[in-house]
């Protein structure tokens, strides 16, 4: 019998890593779908968790814990996800530019593109302008994500995309950028493709995106 996914969203809330994961193994044995236990369980749970942190509910200690326990379980749900048909809509490289070490944000939208089924390379923080380039060479995503949490690593992301137009494979991806600083009116400066003021919508502005390109 499938397990009453609020469950799962109030482990995660109580930033409960370990109990997390035992609830997630629990979920997957009682065969509850693993999109459902992402889409029903963890992403609201961790929607809750933004919501509390930016209304003041809740404190940076807290949100780290619970992005951990979050962490715990995509561990755990990756691979069921991977088998399931979850597993087609495209590759995203995404990381952090040089300078920053800000990684929650980053990894909230990474966790939410392999949650609707995108390959996702994650190349980590404080990456310089040249990895970025190197990782869309190597994985051939059909997305670039790049976040920034300081105004003054903001500018590495209109770099990057210099660097992929001299590259010459500019034209071969989307690019999507994020952090707290981050506009669309900057993405708009800077030539990129994509802006996502949260994670939650990073998924659906993408896949907007490749379907009017389709169309
Ligand atoms: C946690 C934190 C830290 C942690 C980071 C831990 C970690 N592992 O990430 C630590 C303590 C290391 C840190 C260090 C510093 N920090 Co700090 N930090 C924060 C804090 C409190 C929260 C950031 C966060 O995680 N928010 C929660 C996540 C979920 O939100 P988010 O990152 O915005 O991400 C969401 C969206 O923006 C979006 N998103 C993010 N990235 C991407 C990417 C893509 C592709 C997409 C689609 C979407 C997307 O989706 C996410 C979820 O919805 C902010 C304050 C704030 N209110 O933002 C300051 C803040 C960002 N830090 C700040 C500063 C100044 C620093 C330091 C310079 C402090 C110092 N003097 O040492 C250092 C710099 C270190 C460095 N070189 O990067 C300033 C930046 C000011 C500015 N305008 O530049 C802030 C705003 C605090 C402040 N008010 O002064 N920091």
């Amino acid at each position: 019998m499938s397990m009453d996914l609020s469950k799962i969203s109030e482990k995660l809330i109580s930033g409960d890593v370990e109990g997390l994961k035992q609830l997630t193994e629990e979920a997957l044995q009682s065969d509850t779908n693993p999109g459902d236990i992402l889409n029903h369980g963890l992403l609201p749970g961790m929607d809750n968790v933004g919501q509390r942190w930016k209304d003041g509910d809740m404190f940076m200690p807290e949100v780290l814990r619970c992005a951990k326990a979050m962490s715990g379980a995509m561990d755990i749900l990756r691979p069921k996800l991977a088998e399931s048909d979850m597993g087609t809509a495209g590759t995203l490289v995404i990381g952090t530019v040089a300078g920053d070490l800000h990684d929650i944000g980053k990894d909230l939208a990474a966790m939410m593109f392999e949650g609707a089924g995108y390959k996702v390379i994650n190349i980590g923080i404080d990456q310089p302008n040249e990895n970025f380039v190197k990782a869309v060479k190597e994985h051939k995503p059909n997305l670039l994500g790049m976040s920034a949490l300081l105004t003054t690593t903001m500018p590495r992301m209109g770099e990057v995309i210099n660097s992929l137009k001299e590259a010459g494979i500019r034209d071969q991806i989307a690019v999507i950028i994020g952090g707290a600083p981050v506009t669309e009116d900057f993405a708009g400066e800077i030539g990129a493709d994509l802006y996502a003021p949260n994670a939650g919508s990073a998924v659906d502005i993408a896949k907007e995106y490749f379907e009017k390109q389709k169309a």
